[in-house]
């Protein structure tokens, strides 16, 4: 059926020792002479050898030496298959590839002036013959030959071993990766690169030469993500106790790129909006999300490089834990509550939609049809949150020993999540079969609780229920363990600290009860109940704090007792997450109490002098349209849109004064700097702006901030809320900005992300202006993104017009950018994952515009995700 399972995995029947490649680069005929030490396995003897190459011109073909004749091998255009091989011995091919031709970013592929190369997950069998999977690790040495004049840096994995002039003007560079690493994790980089470049001295004692390397306009911008390595490098060393392991670390920047970045060993290479950074062309968003994707691809080096995968069913392993890493090392460094509230966001607008639409799977997949298709919120960021989970069931000390253990058993193998599992469970004594459900089960698990008193005892019962909703090929589930954090709070305020009863009679057997600090319950059943005793009145509960369950909870709870649980409670996640259902319940219910409760809570927190400002800017964010749509059903966009706007306008309206107040007052503090008060102060700030420019006609404060800007952050921000408002100023400032950055693709992607984001059905117009004009670059990743990519997640008003227009104006344009590069058409058409909970007319659209693209789109990538987004 075209699927690879999970339970099909069988260890490769030959190994690769070495591999020595050498490289004559030339974007329009690029030669490849790969000389790989082979091992039979000896449990599998007599078994053919079969390599993968695609789209590779054989030239020739020799086994210890001798050239092997037509017929003792074949090659179909997908394998090369061998037979016949008595034992150990050494292939050596020569292929010709063809970079400039390379549309799809994976294998060899020209960027501008550069050749790069992207190979995870299946890419390195576009470069040359190989065991294109993550168990099959040999140790490199990669020799690279080019024209000096036009590639004066010639860059791979490894440490830089021999340097020499050829003849012709060129010239070769000869790289050594002395680590077993499989060919995912290749790279090369060729080109006119400059660099920054810092020397540290690792804890071990080793001298690291760290580099980043961009065109050479580009460097002064480097500054910021240089730093950023170092941090990453100190704070394994400190938080996790692993060094970095080779004399170099190269980071490129390159403006073609599918994704973020990748962690090639000693080799990593980014899209430049992940590197290139100064207070005038990056907001503080950018600046942060450059230190968190530099920190990701660097602490990759053990989680994914060190300790990789067994097969791609274990992707999570490496991304789920460098995402939970990634998060650690940010919240260590910044504030921890800010990072947690922004990962919740995405979490619960964007993975939860996924796990609640047609593309659900679990976070170990059993199958796949194109593993590309798996690098999904579900892998990345429900991965992490199992992690996170495992930390809070085990504690910082227990979970630090588990990841000793793992990194030690498995450093330098090819792991599963087992394997993972294993190292945990040796190192706290626990049984983790429950717990391993979170990889197998697909689905957001639903707590329902309860709550129960009785006057006349002072008995308080707390009923907790499970469900974890069906999902595609997976009818019926298990419950899952989940570690539940919860509080009770008497008629003062004060925390009520006896731990529930929690008796064999009422609770099921294998019930861990209450945690020592009785802070968490660790639910394993379907249905627990708490009790306690004698209480002298009502008490107040509040659940999951910190958000440490990624579950949905459904308690019954008044509006005024919502807000006094954000006043009483101190968790900062929690109060946020509190003032969220405020609003939910005002927008999706109509729910006048909450909404009435929310805007005193608003107004508290305006006027409050101890709150941080990044934490009321979080305050001030709204519930998203994935977030509320994600709690109704069927989703009726515009109505749901209409009520969030009266929300905002009416909030906006009664709380003018005090959102001008906090802005003006906070006018000094948001000036330059990269200090974590200005970065807060200028969050506030905007967050003011965009609601006082509600009622604003002239959007005199708008104009006068982007006039007066400083930074991208305010300057920004500001030309937004006249895009947004269409304010009389907005077409003057609109092309004031676009002349002032015409030359920077980063920056044309930010103002075509404000504009295709106007949030009214009308910008699908504006839309197809970009379209048609010579903004649109089909081949660049980042502009895809810019234009479609924004109108259909940051545009649902738009997005979702009743008459189809935006539907089609994203599904005319996936067949040609299949055409292209397959993966960046896949995410758009993923973005439609959401069709079936559509209300019955707009759903009829979505139908017809997804059956539409039938028989129109050729990749495996695109196949795949319509046949799933379209199957009954
Ligand atoms: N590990 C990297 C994944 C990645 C990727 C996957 C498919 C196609 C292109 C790609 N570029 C990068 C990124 C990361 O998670 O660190
Ligand atoms: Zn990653």
């Amino acid at each position: 059926d075209g699927h690879v399972h999970l339970a099909d995995y069988v260890p490769p029947a030959w190994r690769i020792r070495h591999a020595d490649l050498a490289f004559d680069l030339d974007p329009d005929a690029t030669e490849v002479h790969a000389r790989l030490s082979l091992d039979p396995d000896p449990d599998q003897p007599g078994q053919p050898l079969v390599l993968d190459g695609e789209e590779l011109t054989l030239l020739s073909i020799a086994v210890d030496g001798r050239p092997l004749a037509a017929d003792r091998y074949t090659y179909d255009g997908a394998t090369l298959r061998i037979d016949g091989l008595a034992g150990a011995c050494e292939l050596e091919t020569r292929v010709r590839i063809h970079p400039a031709g390379n549309t799809r970013l994976e294998g060899l592929y020209p960027s501008g002036r550069l050749l790069l190369t992207q190979c995870e997950a299946e890419g390195f069998r576009r470069i040359t013959f190989f065991t294109d999977r993550p168990d099959v690790m040999p140790r490199w040495r990669i020799t690279l030959r080019a024209a000096r004049e036009r590639f004066p840096v010639l860059l791979a994995n490894g440490n830089p071993v021999a340097r020499r002039e050829l003849d012709d003007g060129r010239h070769e560079s000869t790289w050594e990766n002395p680590h077993p690493t499989p060919c995912y994790l290749f790279a090369l980089a060729a080109g006119d690169l400059d660099r920054v470049t810092h020397s540290v001295r690792t804890a071990e004692g080793r001298e690291v030469e760290l580099n980043v390397w961009a065109e050479p306009g580009d460097v002064a911008r480097c500054e910021y993500a240089l730093g950023a390595i170092e941090r990453s490098l100190r704070w394994d060393e400190r938080r996790f106790g692993r060094g970095y392991d080779l004399d170099v670390f190269n980071v490129v920047a390159a403006q073609d790129f599918t994704m973020g970045a990748m962690e090639n060993k000693g080799l990593n290479i980014f899209n430049a909006r992940y590197i290139l950074a100064d207070e005038a062309t990056a907001t503080d968003a950018d600046f942060l999300a450059i230190e968190s994707v530099v920190a990701h691809e660097y602490l990759h080096n053990w989680s994914g490089n060190r300790v990789t995968l067994r097969d791609w069913f274990q992707l999570s392993l490496k991304e789920g834990l460098t995402v939970f890493r990634d998060s650690e090392f940010s919240a260590d460094l910044h504030s921890r509550a800010i990072k947690r509230i922004e990962a919740v966001r995405v979490l619960r607008g964007r993975q939860f939609a996924e796990d609640s639409g047609a593309l659900a799977h679990p976070v170990r997949p059993d199958r796949y049809r194109e593993i590309s298709n798996f690098y999904t919120l579900t892998i990345y960021e429900k991965g992490a949150e199992v992690i996170r989970l495992l930390h809070t069931l085990l504690g910082e000390d227990v979970f630090r020993a588990g990841m000793d253990r793992y990194f030690a058993d498995n450093d330098g193998r090819a792991a599963t999540i087992e394997d993972f599992l294993a190292a945990h469970a040796a190192a706290s004594g626990r049984d983790l079969a429950q717990f391993a459900l979170w990889y197998s089960q697909a689905g957001t698990p639903e707590l329902s609780i309860a709550e129960d008193f009785d006057a006349a005892t002072g008995d308080y019962t707390l009923t907790v229920e499970q469900h974890v909703p069906p999902t595609p090929g997976q009818p019926l589930k298990q419950p899952m363990l989940v570690p539940l954090r919860f509080a009770l709070y008497d008629v003062a305020g004060a925390a009520i600290t006896a731990a529930p009863e929690t008796d064999a009679a009422i609770n099921p057997a294998g019930f861990h009860g209450v945690a020592t600090n009785g802070a968490i319950v660790e639910l394993v059943a379907a249905r627990h109940v708490l009790r306690w005793r004698g209480l002298p009145g009502k008490p107040l509960a509040t659940f999951n704090q910190g958000f440490a369950a990624p579950v949905k909870i459904a308690f019954a709870q008044s509006p005024a007792d919502l807000a006094r649980s954000v006043r009483v409670e101190r968790d900062e996640v929690y109060r946020w997450d509190g003032l969220q259902r405020l609003a939910m319940r005002a927008i999706l219910q109509h729910d006048a109490l909450a909404a009435d409760a929310l805007e005193a809570a608003l107004d508290d927190l305006l006027a409050d002098p101890a709150a941080d400002p990044a934490f009321v800017a979080e305050c001030l964010a709204l519930p998203d349209f994935d977030t509320l749509a994600d709690a109704m059903a069927p989703v009726e966009p515009d109505a749901l849109l209409d009520a969030r706007d009266a929300l905002l306008d009416r909030l906006s309206r009664a709380l003018s004064a005090p959102l001008l107040a906090r802005y003006d007052a906070m006018a000094d503090a948001a000036a330059q700097g990269l200090e974590g008060p200005a970065m807060a102060a200028r969050a506030l700030r905007n967050a003011c702006l965009a609601w006082l420019t509600r009622h604003d006609p002239a959007a005199r404060l708008a104009q006068r901030q982007f006039d007066a800007a400083r930074t991208m952050t305010e300057r920004g921000a500001a030309l937004r809320c006249l895009l947004h408002f269409g304010a009389p100023g907005a077409a003057a400032a609109l092309a004031d900005f676009r002349a002032q950055f015409a030359h920077d693709p980063l920056v044309t992607d930010k103002w075509i992300g404000w504009v295709v984001t106007r949030p009214q059905a009308s910008a699908s117009d504006d839309v197809a202006a970009l379209l048609a004009s010579e903004w649109w670059k089909p081949a660049n990743p980042n502009r895809v993104r810019a234009v479609l990519g924004n109108f259909q997640r940051g545009n649902p008003r738009a997005f979702h017009r009743a008459d189809g227009a935006g539907f089609r104006l994203v599904a005319a344009r996936l067949a040609a950018l299949d055409a292209t590069n397959p993966q960046v058409a896949a995410r758009l058409l993923g973005g439609f994952e959401g069709w079936r909970r559509l209300h019955p007319p707009l759903r009829a659209v979505a139908r017809d515009t997804l059956a539409g693209l039938e028989g129109q789109l050729r990749s495996p990538d695109c196949r795949d995700l319509l046949a799933r987004l379209l199957v009954d």
